[in-house]
């Protein structure tokens, strides 16, 4: 297998869309960042700033799975990607504190007849089995992909599981916050075997990116 990720580079994975608009000033903080201009470039793997570093822009939930195969040495995912994949190859090392949401329960405002049996949709099925199961609350789990706000109103499900930010998307389809299941943000992961094998450069990222999220926390306003 020709692997990317020889003794001599660092890959990093991250998530396409709101996590990689985050997570790039944070690299450029450090110095890291893609030779060639991302939002016209149509490259999947990127040369940066730094030679021995290389990036791969993948879909979010794609990432854990190119860190825990070592593809990618490290990732940059979302906590609500890591709970629901169940995978073991990885370190959690960092918060990187952006991309933050919660993870909540709604349904509608105007509450209807509560079935014995509630049908609750998500994308987030392992996640949302597990919360259930924990209370002893027997539920029918209905996996989608996306759009979930569309679920109670058209009679598919009683609740929903998805992520919240401004509840402006809740509020415009006539849907409330009931349960905060947990708060999310982006973290980087590290490939096991790449924290043995690349372990003074993987660490040398990990501490110069903490240092870089502690500036940024001191920089948001409270
Ligand atoms: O492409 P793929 O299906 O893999 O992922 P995606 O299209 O969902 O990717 P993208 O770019 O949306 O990024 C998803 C990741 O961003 C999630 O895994 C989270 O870790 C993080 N994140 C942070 C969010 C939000 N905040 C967020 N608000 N992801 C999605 N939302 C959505 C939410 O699902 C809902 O539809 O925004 C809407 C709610 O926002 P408010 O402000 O209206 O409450
Ligand atoms: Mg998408």
């Amino acid at each position: 297998m020709n692997s990317l990720s020889s003794s001599d580079q660092l890959v990093l994975a991250l998530s396409k869309g709101r996590i990689l608009k985050e997570t790039l000033p944070l690299l450029a903080s450090i110095g890291i960042a893609p030779l060639d201009d991302l939002s016209v470039s149509r490259k999947l793997i990127l040369d940066t700033t730094k030679p021995d570093i290389k990036l791969v822009v993948v879909r979010a939930s794609d990432v854990p799975t190119y860190v825990e195969y070592g593809a990618a040495d490290l990732g940059v995912a979302g906590k609500d990607v890591l709970l629901e994949y169940e995978g073991t190859g990885f370190y959690e090392p960092l918060d990187l504190q952006i991309a933050r949401c919660r993870l909540m329960i709604a349904g509608p405002v105007a509450p209807t007849a509560v079935p014995t049996k509630l049908r609750v949709a998500t994308k987030y099925a392992g996640i949302t089995r597990r919360w259930y199961a924990e209370r002893g609350v027997q539920v029918e789990v209905i996996k989608l992909y996306g759009a979930m706000e569309l679920a109670p109103l058209v009679g598919l499900a009683d609740r929903i599981v998805d992520l919240v930010d401004t509840g402006n998307t809740l509020r415009a389809n006539g849907l409330a916050p009931l349960e905060h299941i947990c708060d999310i943000s982006s973290r980087l992961i590290v490939n096991k075997a790449a924290m043995k094998t690349k372990h003074a450069r993987v660490t040398a990222l990990v501490a110069a990116l903490s240092e870089a999220v502690a500036k940024a926390a001191a920089r948001r306003p409270r």
